[in-house]
């Protein structure tokens, strides 16, 4: 076969011979990073050390994804619910956009990383939204990895807002209840422009969504580790892929 035949996909896995199956891997990852304040309670640190241990994961993560070719990371950032949490450490969680971004902007420039975001922007503090936005603009033109932060997002939210929409198109005389379908739900929400994950991810031994993309993971394959977020490495990354493969590949023995 030619050289130039191989996708990148193929190519890059020629680094990874123990990933068993070579062009199966998840184009779409959503990670909920959960387990930072724990990490941080057992070494006996505040809940901010263990945010920022949080940060360098999601590099070494970015970085692998980007290596085996996956398309799109998503990562669950701050839930509309992290609003309840006390108040110095919701400011303290939205600083922490700018800081990881002008840590890490750069790198994702070099590595060719578009960085897009889900959410209601809307309350979060002009600061935080002004360092998304310039990330966003910036890395716009990037066509590697798209590492989508849901920041201030709510599966239950989204969907409300959709059914607002169609409502108010139905009110208005275009749209006939009987004709809303799937596809029209799913065209409006804030994942519109992307595929819905093939592999979800949760660190830190919980085992449930957290209104995460409720419509979104209909039928994605769920990877649930102990292994508290800021412990978690590119290999851990590499476990829940082959896992994933392992899943697939007996759904195509049947
Ligand atoms: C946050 C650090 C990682 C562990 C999980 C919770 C705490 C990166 C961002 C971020 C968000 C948007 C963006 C660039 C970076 C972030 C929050 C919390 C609120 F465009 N990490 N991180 N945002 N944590």
């Amino acid at each position: 076969m030619m050289d130039q035949f191989f996708s990148r996909k193929e190519k890059s896995s020629e680094s990874y011979p123990h990933l068993p199956d070579q062009d199966n891997i998840p184009s779409h990852i959503a990670i909920i990073m959960d387990g930072n304040g724990r990490w941080a309670k057992s070494r006996g640190l505040p809940r901010s050390s263990g945010h920022r241990e949080g940060m360098k994961t999601i590099t070494e993560v970015v970085e692998k994804s980007g290596e085996i070719g996956v398309d799109y990371l998503t990562l669950y950032a701050f839930s509309t619910e992290n609003w309840k949490r006390p108040k110095t450490e919701v400011e303290f969680l939205m600083k922490l956009p700018e800081r990881f971004l002008h840590k890490e902007l750069p790198r994702l420039q070099k590595n060719n990383v578009q960085v897009k975001t889900i959410g209601d922007p809307s309350v979060l503090p002009a600061h935080t939204r002004r360092a998304v936005e310039k990330a966003v603009e910036e890395t716009a033109g990037n066509t590697g990895l798209i590492l989508n932060f849901a920041l201030n997002y709510g599966g239950r939210q989204e969907l409300v807002e959709v059914v607002r929409q169609l409502g108010q198109e139905v009110q208005n005389g275009v749209l006939e209840p009987d004709d809303i379908t799937e596809d029209m739900l799913s065209g409006r929400l804030l994942t519109r422009d992307i595929p819905d994950p093939d592999l979800l991810i949760r660190t830190s031994g919980e085992i449930r969504l957290s209104n995460f993309m409720l419509w979104q993971l209909a039928y994605s394959e769920f990877w649930f580790t102990d292994v508290l977020w800021p412990d978690f490495t590119g290999s851990d990354l590499m476990e829940a892929v082959q896992r994933y493969q392992q899943r697939k590949r007996r759904y195509g023995g049947v």
